[in-house]
């Protein structure tokens, strides 16, 4: 298809991307059903893809990838600003100009052989004032349908854009050409050292090299509505946050709206999906990943989903962990790296149901008694495994997941996972403790973790990976955000669903997570009882509704307690984190700390 736009700045830029990257042919994509049927049909006829059985899951695929592109690759993803220091601790930085010449370098002559695809794409509803319109230049078919599920893409956004409206350049190349009669593999990428995933968030410019996967390539997600928009939230005063979004209804009516930020493996698409387990509460998907929030003429913070589908981890989701998502992806859904069943169906280790025999995430044949040279059982889908879903599939999608104006915030709720020390929930006592809160979320490493001298990962405000700034800097936003709102600020919560004792979970989790969701709606309503705790407002056990719920008395006791002497010995690693900071730490985050170190009596 050819360019319909008369948006000058945009052909230039399409232009000069063609001359640098030298395609087989060039495509502008329409977003149309028509336009992802051909292309998935392409990537089945090239063997990229395998159709699954459509009596099992219609109308669906099956990728596998190169086995050295499987995840986001955190050491190969920069933040590239004049001056270093912009970026802050918690970034890789490169010189602008050094970074582009080594890209540019890899770019020339990298699309050979390929097609250029151009998909202009919004993040939002399309004419939202909270949304934005991004171009992303890609020579992969496998990123343009993820991009038809995940974001909103076609002639309409260019019809929006008009001749001169304000868009993302992000710019993507799997980094492997073709040689004149050279045969394509199935997932092409290049080595490890010649992955890139640049931002340059003053020139609101992504140039990605190198991998096919995920949020290295699906430019509108992890660097676009995250690390660029995140500087443009600053810049622009608002906010891009990395947080799920839903609408909790009590049995009276009431809507309560939470925004949700988790580090990965906590369980956040099974929150943003929840199905509560206390009667005449209802709750409502309106994201499960990202939130853009803008201070709207009420005073509010609103808050839409910038997204159109979910990119979940496939191993663990169940119907006993998150039905709704496994109702989600009955259909219409990509697949990447999991098992092929012998049905023609997918499989993924903890989907609940069983699998004695496929095609593993590798293309072999796989059995789940396989054990590789260690003795350790050999997965059928890889870990990060994954499936696209368009939202509206969702069974409890929000009525209003769509509304351009986005839905007022009533609640904002970090966590962390944490087997010990930190309670189930606590409520902060005002703004500044809420974002000291959010600031020093933490989990503890996984067992993969190499540095085992570490006892706490610190990830403010789940943000680690994705803040396209100085951390200290983003701090200082959200207290300014928090100046503007006042009032009408929402009220902030900190949770841990994973308290354990030797094994066991003492907290069941899943649908009962909506009672402390419930005491969160009421002390927004002012209805429900807290303590105060060095470590915030918490609920004494009567306080939370526990009709019916199977928590013994004791174990009870343990989620809603402090331990004083816990939270003082983590002290030091606090200290050794908001150091790393440096000079950019928040006046009003040194406040927060040394009154939260005066509650504990340190
Ligand atoms: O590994 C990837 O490329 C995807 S990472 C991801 C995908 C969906 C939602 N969240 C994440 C994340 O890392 O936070
Ligand atoms: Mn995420």
């Amino acid at each position: 298809m050819a360019s319909t736009t008369q948006h000058k700045a945009l052909l230039k830029w399409v232009s000069e991307i063609e001359r640098m990257c030298r395609p087989a042919h060039v495509y502008w994509c329409d977003g149309t059903k028509a336009e992802y049927d051909a292309l998935i049909k392409l990537t089945l006829d090239t063997g990229a893809a395998t159709r699954l059985n459509p009596d099992r899951r219609p109308n669906s695929v099956l990728f596998r990838s190169h086995p050295s592109d499987v995840a986001r690759v955190e050491d190969r993803t920069f933040i590239s600003t004049p001056d270093s220091e912009d970026a802050g601790p918690t970034n890789n930085w490169m010189d602008p100009a050094e970074l582009k010449r080594e890209m540019a370098a890899l770019y020339t002559g990298c699309m050979a052989g390929r097609t250029l695809y151009v998909i202009p794409f919004s993040m939002g509803p399309i004419g939202s004032p909270i949304a934005k319109v991004g171009i992303e230049i890609t020579d992969s078919p496998y990123v343009v349908v993820n991009m038809h599920i995940m974001t909103r893409v076609g002639q309409k956004v260019l019809d929006t854009l008009g001749e001169k409206g304000e868009f993302i350049p992000c710019l993507h190349s799997v980094g492997a050409p073709l040689a004149p009669g050279q045969k394509d593999v199935a997932w092409p990428c290049a080595p490890i050292g010649q992955k890139y995933i640049s931002h340059f968030p003053d020139e609101n410019l992504i140039w990605s090299y190198g991998s096919g996967y995920g949020g290295n390539a699906l430019l509108g997600k992890k660097c676009l509505a995250l690390r660029i928009a995140s500087a443009m939230a600053r810049r622009e005063g608002w906010m891009a946050e990395h947080m799920l979004i839903l609408r909790l209804t009590n049995p009276a009516g009431r809507r309560f709206h939470i925004a949700a930020a988790f580090p990965s493996a906590c369980g956040k698409t099974n929150l943003a999906m929840l199905q509560p387990t206390i009667p005449g509460w209802k709750c409502e998907c309106i994201g499960d990943d990202i939130a853009w929030m803008k201070i709207r003429p009420d005073g509010r913070l609103h808050a839409i989903n910038p997204e159109a589908g979910f990119f979940g981890v496939a191993p663990g989701t169940s119907y006993k962990s998150n039905p709704m998502a496994m109702k989600t992806i009955r259909a219409n859904s990509i697949f990447t790296n999991c098992v092929l069943t012998d049905d023609g169906d997918i499989w993924w280790e903890d989907m609940d149901v069983p699998c004695t025999h496929g095609i593993d995430w590798k293309g072999q044949e796989w059995t789940p008694d396989m054990k590789d040279a260690d003795g350790k059982p050999i997965k059928g889908a890889h870990p990060n495994a994954r499936f696209t879903a368009p939202a509206r599939q969702c069974p409890v999608i929000c009525p209003d997941w769509e509304d351009p104006a986005g839905v007022p915030i009533d609640i904002f709720v970090f966590g962390g996972r944490r087997t010990h020390v930190m309670p189930l929930v606590h409520q902060a006592f005002d703004w500044d403790h809420g974002v000291f809160m959010g600031a020093t979320a933490a989990s503890e490493p996984t067992a993969a973790a190499l540095d085992v001298k570490v006892k706490l990962r610190y990830d403010p405000m789940a943000m680690l990976p994705f803040c396209g700034y100085h951390i200290g800097d983003y701090w200082q936003h959200w207290f300014e955000m928090g100046d503007r709102l006042g009032e009408k600020a929402p009220k902030v919560f900190y949770v841990n669903w994973f308290r354990k004792d030797g094994k066991r979970w003492l907290w069941p989790g899943f649908g009962e997570n909506s009672r402390v969701l419930k005491w969160m709606c009421e002390r927004v309503e002012g209805t429900a009882g807290a303590r105060r705790t060095p470590l915030g407002y918490m609920p004494a056990p009567a306080d939370l509704d526990t009709a019916g719920l199977e928590v013994g008395a004791a174990d009870l006791e343990t989620l809603l307690s402090v331990d004083g002497n816990a939270f003082r010995d983590e002290l030091d690693e606090l200290d050794a984190f908001l150091k790393k900071v440096g000079d950019r730490l928040p006046e009003r985050m040194k406040r927060q700390v040394a009154a939260y170190k005066q509650r504990l009596g340190a």
